[in-house]
């Protein structure tokens, strides 16, 4: 037995799926509450496997109940239910707000309908930790959690949070768009972010993979290796995978040998389209395109018929319900153009229909239009070529589905040319019975061998013997960043201390500098042409002796203090008056008690540091926020740092400003086209210099990637700072200054 088979709901280690719809929809009528099956491509790719499975699907059930509702029991589901309840204003703005209004036109490359919105964002993160705590509630820790779709990209790091060794996944069934569209969404990094929590995430395609992999490198500046598609998230290395989904491809097939012929589809030759009512699926384009025939090819009036079914889908939303009357006009228009009393040209059906009809339809259709303007995968294309076991009909599919990617034997088009779609149709309509054969035999092995069932195995084989890793960091990735950039005489580089040249200590006094640090720093500082500055929140004082090097620049306090070669030593004018507050904010802390159990605070001057890592972690929120009161009550402001709250002065003065200080100071006012700057640094007081920096330096973020940065990339710990101050210190064949080299260039 593979591993793969061995996911099931009675093993050990179960499956756990989870989407915003669960596989049946709640209907409220006269005998009360009713379920029916959801539409959808991902319930039918997905019901079949985890009814033959077992395990658990967490989803909504469509409708929003009332406390006393109960769902009604389906005897017969060989699963568990998980339903997670919504809210009418959840429902409003998480699913047909942020999923429907922005999501889905945004990731199908159709920005100008997308509308932005912070509320419905908002709404969304929430409901994405409301499904984050029904999957904690009933998943165990050796499950397989499986999440789905474009609704729930923020849940994976919701889940990490409370479940950080549990197994996630994610499978993404809507096409992911280049970096040019999906950065437009304020929100793109949030989402990035969310979705690279998982362990394994999937595509239909690699074109969709390669643009997650762009928008991840250049949003949130993680390394990532594109040959074997693998992201370094903070201490974390992510596998991305290409799994094209199939379809129930036997049942269909049965269904079309067993299913009886319907009227809709007995006389004339019959050209077919099926699709969710959705402005992606390009219905009045296809529309269209059959009109184009009939003016083009008079010949085929009278003999074909074009027979469009669509299932009712998100009619609560304006656009949808524009988009129905736009169909509805336009199938009067073309039918009162070319009718005649025997024959309409388009016959239009608004309907769901059970998948025994469906296969007959499809079966006895001569052609399927399925021209989608832009499409995840699209499963209509599948299951027509399933249902082909009689006389074999031709595909004409549209170019911008992910079908196309392997559906290459179909009548390829763009849903926009309505000229070309008439004229696949017409070479379908005339298409000799060897060449349909040809074709579509080839479009079925394929679709049979790549099912539904083989999708699953594959996904779930990757997902449980992925154990993702990427190459440790090398010159060729610095050269790759860093190459282009160093075209200045001079480098400046500005470092931070505690967690990017040392590892985050217990206590300030214990992070010592390793002597292999030590080497690499002092490396950098013998070029002649680079300057190495080292900013940090210790006092000046502290931080120099720390460092020990008598000839970098040094900034202490943030920033408030500065001493270095070739500039004036600087003290911000506000550090006499903030010096003398500050021992009356120790005096405050000391009373209220914030330092029970190992807390204790670090007085620097101007600065203070409230120190609570000793302390155990479920007192922190309450003594985090007592602290920051008796800190903003003493009129400083309360910064987060490593288990540690800074208070520092309300003066508009930061390490950014320090770097901008120094910078002019010894360069001059033109100092951008003289030197080029490197800033690294690991917590959110660094965060202030890639903020201001921001277009001026290259700057690196050290540490988990457990907050949004700003800076240009991520580090992952302070062996790869060590790395990079190496490569620095070489670059151009400088030697090291002597003795034997660090362990630089590892990586993790
Ligand atoms: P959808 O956008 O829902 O799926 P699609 O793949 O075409 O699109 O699936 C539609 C499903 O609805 C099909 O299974 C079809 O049989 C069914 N259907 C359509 N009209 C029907 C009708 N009148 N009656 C009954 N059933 C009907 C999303 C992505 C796709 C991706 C799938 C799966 O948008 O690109 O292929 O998920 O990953």
């Amino acid at each position: 037995m593979s591993q793969a088979e061995g996911w099931s709901g009675s093993g050990a280690s179960g499956v756990v799926i989870v989407s915003n719809r669960l596989p049946f929809t709640i209907h409220r009528s006269a005998r009360g509450l009713e379920r029916a099956p959801s539409a959808g491509g991902l319930i039918t790719a997905l019901e079949p496997v985890l009814r033959k499975r077992g395990g658990t699907w967490v989803g909504w059930p469509g409708i929003e109940l009332k406390r006393d509702e109960e769902i009604p029991s389906d005897g017969e589901q060989p699963y568990e239910i998980q339903a997670l309840r919504l809210t009418d204003r959840e429902i409003t703005h998480y699913v047909h707000g942020f999923s429907n209004r922005t999501l889905w036109p945004l990731m199908h490359s159709l920005p100008a309908r997308a509308r932005f919105d912070r509320k419905d964002f908002d709404v969304y993160e929430q409901v994405n930790q409301r499904f984050a705590n029904a999957i904690a509630m009933c998943s165990r820790a050796q499950d397989l959690v499986w999440i789905h779709d474009f609704h729930l990209m923020m849940a994976p790091s919701q889940v990490r949070l409370t479940m950080p060794d549990a197994r996630l996944a994610f499978f993404l069934h809507i096409p992911f768009p280049p970096y040019d569209i999906f950065r437009l969404l304020p929100w793109d990094r949030e989402l990035l972010r969310g979705m690279l929590d998982c362990n394994l995430i999937g595509f239909h395609v690699d074109g969709y993979a390669q643009n997650f992999l762009d928008c991840v490198e250049r949003r949130l500046g993680s390394r990532v290796d594109r040959e074997n598609m693998v992201v370094e998230h903070g201490d974390r290395v992510v596998q991305v995978g290409v799994f094209p989904i199939g379809i129930a491809y036997g049942d269909f097939e049965r269904r079309a040998r067993e299913t009886a012929s319907q009227p809709e589809t007995q006389s004339e030759r019959v050209v077919l389209g099926v699709d969710r009512l959705d402005y992606t699926k390009g219905i009045p384009e296809r529309i269209r395109a059959f009109e184009r025939l009939l003016e083009l090819h008079p010949r085929h009036r009278e003999k074909v018929v074009l027979l469009q079914l669509a299932v009712p889908s998100r009619s609560q939303v304006a656009e949808y319900r524009a988009l129905k009357r736009e169909i509805d006009e336009l199938v009067g228009q073309v039918n009162g153009r070319f009718a005649t009393a025997t024959w309409s040209p388009i016959r239009y059906l608004y309907r769901s229909l059970s998948q025994d009809k469906l296969a007959a339809i499809y079966r006895d259709a001569d052609i399927a239009l399925v021209t989608p303007l832009r499409d995840g995968m699209n499963l209509v294309a599948k299951e027509y070529v399933a249902s082909q076991v009689l006389d074999p009909g031709v595909l004409i599919l549209s170019r911008l589905a992910g079908a196309a990617e392997t559906m290459r034997e179909a009548l390829l088009v763009n849903p926009y040319n309505a000229d070309e779609t008439a004229e696949a149709l017409n070479r379908a309509i005339d298409m000799e019975e060897p060449e349909r054969r040809t074709r579509m035999e080839a479009l079925r092995r394929r679709e049979q061998r790549d099912d539904v069932e083989a999708w699953v195995h594959a996904f779930l084989s990757t997902a449980e013997e992925s154990r993702a890793a990427i190459n440790p960091l090398s010159v060729h990735d610095f050269e790759a960043w860093l190459g282009p950039y160093l075209t200045r005489p001079r480098l400046a580089l500005f470092l931070d201390y505690d967690g990017t040249l040392t590892e985050i200590c217990e206590h300030p006094a214990k992070a010592l500098l390793s002597d292999a640090m030590r080497k690499v720093v002092e490396g950098c500082a013998a070029r002649d042409d680079t300057d190495v500055a080292v900013i940090s929140g210790r006092k000046l004082d502290n931080v120099a002796e720390m460092v020990g090097h008598p000839g970098l620049t040094y900034a202490g306090n943030h920033g408030l203090e500065i001493r270095g070669p070739d500039i004036e030593d600087f003290a911000h004018e506000d550090l006499t008056h903030y010096q003398a507050r500050t021992a009356e904010l120790v005096a405050a802390l000391d009373v209220a008690e914030v330092h029970a159990d190992g807390a204790w605070t670090e007085a620097k001057g101007p600065t203070l540091t409230y120190h609570y890592r000793g302390v155990p972690p479920d007192r922190w929120p309450a003594l985090i926020k007592r602290a920051e009161r008796i800190i903003t009550a003493a009129g400083f402001q309360a910064r987060p740092a490593h288990c540690a709250l800074e208070a520092r002065p309300p003066i508009g003065w930061d390490k950014g400003r320090a770097v901008l200080h120094v910078l002019r100071e010894r360069y001059g006012p033109s100092w951008s086209q003289k030197v080029r700057v490197i800033y690294v640094g690991d917590d959110q007081t660094d965060e202030d210099a890639f903020r201001f920096l921001a277009g001026l330096a290259m700057t690196f973020r050290v540490g988990p990637a457990d907050t949004l940065t700003a800076a240009t990339r991520r580090l992952p710990n302070v062996s790869a700072v060590q790395a990079l101050i190496e490569w620095l210190a070489q670059r151009d064949g400088w030697p090291l200054p002597s003795g034997p080299l660090g362990p630089a260039c590892r990586g993790r």
